[in-house]
């Protein structure tokens, strides 16, 4: 078994049935969601001309591998009426792999631990919230050392 990190993130069409559709697939298809961050609104990151955000963190136990669990994500982003043309494009849903156990994989098309979430408050502030003595692999820091370092000023708030 092992024990993995989500962002659940989306900025289109009615959010909060959408981050509640993406939990349902989650615990339907990948497994068990052991705890859930608050919903927060947050300032759009990188593209800002665009409609907030709202992103949740997950913690999940999967038997899944890490390529399954890829699979399923896309599959369930797919099925979830998501198309990808442009990056940083609004999006019904997008869900992103945080951590997996503590695994480094630096593939083309993965790469765990997501190699943005220490520079964004809008992944940092919920996952602070339910794993905030976690260990990032690579950096050797708490989740909340990634926070009190980061530079990201986006407005991030409980919905
Ligand atoms: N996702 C992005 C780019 N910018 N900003 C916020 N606030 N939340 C997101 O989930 C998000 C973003 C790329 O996936
Ligand atoms: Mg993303
Ligand atoms: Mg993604």
């Amino acid at each position: 078994m092992h024990t993995i990190y989500l962002l659940t993130g989306t900025n289109i069409g009615d959010s909060k049935t959408n981050l509640q559709t993406a939990f349902d697939f989650i615990q339907q298809q990948i497994g068990k969601i052991i705890d859930a961050s608050h919903v927060y609104k947050t300032e759009p990151w990188g593209n800002k001309d665009q409609q907030l955000f709202l992103n949740q963190v997950l913690k999940v136990e999967t038997q899944l591998s890490p390529y399954q669990l890829l699979e399923t994500i896309l599959e369930i982003e797919k099925g979830m009426g998501r198309n990808r043309k442009v990056k940083y494009e609004p999006r019904i849903i997008d869900i992103d792999i945080l951590f997996f156990d503590d695994e480094i994989i630096d593939e083309n098309d993965l790469q765990i631990p997501h190699p943005l979430l220490h520079e964004r408050r809008f992944t940092l502030v919920p996952l602070n919230e339910i794993a905030t003595n976690l260990i990032h692999p690579k950096f050797k820091k708490t989740i909340a050392q990634l926070l009190n370092e980061c530079t990201d000023s986006g407005i991030v708030e409980k919905l």
